[in-house]
């Protein structure tokens, strides 16, 4: 199993959540802060099989788009993903 820690757009949340629940995903949304633009942004905790891994991969990337920034000018990233090994999942 992996923990993914994906950090979203605030923009493009409801339609990932939404994509995420329709395919049985879980997930936990936290409201954070980016150090750079000290911007808002979501970080998504979503606990996958290894199985569904790429099934997961592809859904952020078909609903999590690039954006430019005008100030300052920086392109923001569709989702960063970090991806971590989970060695013992319970739910009590
Ligand atoms: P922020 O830290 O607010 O960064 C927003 C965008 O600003 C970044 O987009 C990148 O294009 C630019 N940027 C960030 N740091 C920079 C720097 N030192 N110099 C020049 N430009 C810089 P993304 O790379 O798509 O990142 C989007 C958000 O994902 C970040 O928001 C941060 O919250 C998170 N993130 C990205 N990389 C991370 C990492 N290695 N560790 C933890 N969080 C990360």
């Amino acid at each position: 199993m992996k923990l993914l820690v994906t950090i979203v757009q605030d923009q493009d949340v409801p339609a990932l959540i939404e994509a995420l629940m329709e395919n049985d995903f879980r997930a936990t949304k936290l409201a954070s802060t980016g150090g750079f633009l000290r911007a808002g942004n979501t970080t998504l905790l979503i606990g996958v099989e290894d199985e569904r891994l790429d099934a997961l991969l592809e859904l952020i990337k078909k609903t999590c788009k690039g954006r430019q920034q005008s100030d300052p000018a920086v392109s923001v990233g569709g989702a960063t993903v970090f991806s971590v090994d989970v060695e013992r999942f319970e739910r009590i």
